[in-house]
């Protein structure tokens, strides 16, 4: 065979894999595959530097697939290289990722080939893609960890890292606001070592674009500042192949290339049509199309002979020479820079290096106390100076978040300045999120910042950090009425309980200034769940820990803070954030008046509810059902700590503009009504 008849059976393998696994399934998007496998092919067989043997190994190539719905792509290919399989330790299974069987089962239980790409599940997979945008925009995080991990560990001689990243799209994901901010920023950022390829089909789900997307794509790409190319026939490799190598040489701006395809290609009654988007062929087609690629119109999951040699023989023998070139350099690299040897290999782990906590800030008992927003400003300092891929910023709010890295040598990350540790996201709450993904997933440690209020124009982004069991950070200062004057457009109400809704995240509201250094704590051991830390932007009185408890119970979720003599209590008041100093206010004065009252403090429910049933039991003893929840937020969800028989101070409403004083009378937050609701409760009104 020809090296082109050869090429040709590895594309229409990937094709009938595709089409088959989604016939057997009867579900699953059968055409985007079809039109994209001489794509996927050239890029993996012939530029990928990605060693199927070792799918973690630090220098590869990244590919995302943000068409999530085209997983297919993915599954074949890596079946056909024999990409293999790494669990959550990074240990190696000596067994492939994807099996034939797992394309058998296409979307079916426990399969390695699930509907969609998932990170956390199935090995190759740099990110989890699916909801439309979110690949290309995360590709700009893996594309922004590159030029800083280059930035700070390659020495002369020692190109430890110089990896691409690569991001297949639709016509979906490029409707997606998130991919504008994402794109935005990737050009002024000056990325060169990203390369967005465009599947130009002029099809989505309803039908033609024409219904609903009629702008220049191009044009918009090109005044972002992105290099844009055209390859006018997705069939051609030569043109795919020639494309990707203007791109590998352009310097100063990312790679845009439009990839004009046909959806369904090769099916003759489906092509370019909606109806090859997301449903199966039908059994007639199929044999149709085999018939239309030269293939046995009978046979099914057919890998002929030769194709896996083919991809051994690409990506296979390039790949595990480039990693082990790779290897080689960094043997000498540890030789010659030890410690950033050492760096390297500790961030690869998702380990800490050792005094990372030193420095961390005590704050003394003080009535006035503290913002959390200030808290946690030094706090993030004295880390990003002990952990050295510590990094992070702000969507434009840096000085009102205190996320801003004032140490000498932070830096900002900029095109000419790629080692710097302040991140600039601009007014692009998604995307940074999406980035601050892009870069765990690279293994730095990453946070972004914004108003709690505006965590909504994150979300779909710590979702999937959470779906992904990445340990991305996000930090939400403004954590409720705190910025009163501002008013209801600028106050969280819902936000507390739509992110304690998701699974796998960890949310925190601390108290006082000492329990945001332990949040913290709590949340840099992470290795595998991503946390928001919700401040607040006025001062709150430190807590006098040698009067109560030690801050270090913030580490359980919820921790006994002041209880009464004896701890045995008739009424348990449960607060977070703000509230958890009013709440010790009105336990004080139950204490006068000898109602004996405990104070839990509360800054996680996800935390607590991971602790022991005896350790529960012992913050909220069963029997005492006289309980009263204070948190300025919605009520939604407080009845699982409460009771049937408790009550919740909280919010019903929106909030309203006015100094904040005045909104916490308005709405009642103040030790007064917490003492008449525990008088009312315990019948003593
Ligand atoms: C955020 C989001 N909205 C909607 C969907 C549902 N959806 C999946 S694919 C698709 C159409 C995508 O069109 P295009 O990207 O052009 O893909 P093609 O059919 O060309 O492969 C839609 C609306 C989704 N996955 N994510
Ligand atoms: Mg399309």
């Amino acid at each position: 065979m020809t090296e082109m008849e050869t090429a040709q059976l590895s594309i229409n393998t990937i094709r009938t894999l595709s089409i088959d696994a989604v016939q057997e399934a009867k579900s699953g998007h059968p055409g985007t595959p079809m039109a994209l496998a001489p794509l996927v092919y050239t890029l993996w067989n012939r530029v990928l530097n990605f060693d199927p043997a070792d799918p973690i190994w630090p220098n590869r190539d990244r590919f995302v697939l943000s068409n999530g719905h085209a997983s297919m792509l993915l599954w074949s290919v890596l079946h056909l290289t024999r990409t293999q399989a790494v669990n959550a330790e990074y240990e190696k299974l000596g067994q492939p990722s994807v099996t034939l069987e797992d394309i058998r089962r296409f979307r079916q239980i426990d399969s390695k080939a699930p509907g969609h790409p998932e990170y956390h599940w199935v090995s190759g997979v740099e990110s989890t893609t699916g909801p439309l945008g979110q690949g290309v925009a995360t590709s700009v995080g893996l594309a922004i960890a590159q030029k800083w991990l280059a930035a700070r560990y390659n020495r002369p001689g020692f190109d430890i890292f110089d990896y691409r990243v690569y991001a297949i799209c639709g016509d979906g994901c490029l409707m997606e606001g998130v991919a504008s901010e994402a794109a935005s920023l990737a050009a002024h950022l000056g990325l060169d070592n990203l390369c967005w390829i465009y599947d130009n089909n002029h099809i989505t789900i309803e039908g033609n674009t024409q219904l609903a997307f009629t702008e220049d794509v191009p044009a918009r790409f090109m005044a972002y500042g992105w290099n844009v190319l055209r390859v006018g026939d997705a069939n051609d490799l030569d043109r795919i192949g020639h494309a990707l190598d203007v791109f590998r040489t352009t310097k100063g701006r990312p790679t845009f290339i439009v990839l004009d395809s046909h959806i369904g290609y090769g099916s003759p009654n489906k092509q370019d049509t909606a109806a090859a988007h997301g449903e199966p062929l039908g059994e007639d087609e199929v044999r149709l199309v085999k018939q239309s690629y030269g293939w046995p119109v009978d046979a099914k999951f057919l890998a002929p002979d030769g194709v896996y040699e083919d991809f051994a023989a690409g990506i296979g023998a390039r790949g595990m020479e480039a990693q082990r070139k790779w290897t080689e350099l960094f043997v000498a690299y540890g030789v010659k820079h030890p410690e950033l040897a050492v760096e390297i290999k500790q961030m690869q782990r998702r380990d800490l290096p050792s005094g990372w906590d030193r420095n961390l800030p005590v704050f003394p008992a003080d009535p006035k106390g503290v913002a959390g927003r200030d808290a946690s400003g030094k706090v993030l300092n004295v880390l990003a100076q002990n952990i050295p891929w510590f990094l992070g910023g702000s969507a434009d709010l840096g000085p009102s978040n205190k996320t801003l890295l004032t140490y000498p040598g932070a830096g900002h990350f900029q095109a000419a300045n790629p080692d710097g540790k302040n991140l600039h996201f601009g007014i692009r709450e998604h995307a940074m999120a999406t980035i601050v993904n892009g870069l765990s997933l690279s293994k730095l440690r990453a946070f972004g910042a914004t108003f709690f209020i505006f965590s909504d124009y994150a979300r779909p982004a710590i979702r999937l950090s959470a779906l992904m069991e990445l340990p991305s950070i996000f930090i939400f200062t403004h954590d409720a009425m705190g910025d009163g004057e501002d008013g209801p457009t600028h106050q969280p109400v819902e936000h507390l309980a739509s992110l304690r809704a998701i699974p796998g995240l960890v949310t925190l509201r601390p108290a006082d200034a000492n329990e945001v250094v332990e949040a913290y704590r709590f949340i840099i051991q992470l290795r595998h769940k991503p946390a928001v830390l919700v401040l607040s932007r006025q001062p709150l009185p430190t807590l006098d820990r040698t009067r109560y408890a030690c801050a270090a119970g913030v580490a359980r979720g919820a921790y006994v803070l002041a209880d009464t003599p004896g701890g045995d209590p008739e009424v348990i008041l449960i607060a977070s954030g703000s509230e958890v100093s009013l709440a010790v206010n009105a336990h004080e004065t139950l204490l006068a008046e000898r109602i004996r009252s405990r104070v839990v403090s509360m800054p996680s429910w996800d935390i607590f509810d991971d602790q022991s049933q005896d350790y529960r039991d012992s913050v909220l003893p069963p029997t005492k059902k006289a309980r009263i929840a204070i948190e300025q937020a919605s009520t939604f969800g407080w009845e699982r700590y409460v009771g049937a028989s408790g009550r919740i101070i909280g919010m019903k409403t929106f909030g309203a503009s006015a100094p904040l004083k005045e909104l916490q009378r308005k709405f009642g937050f103040a030790p007064e009504r917490v003492v008449a609701a525990a008088k009312e409760l315990l019948g003593r009104a």
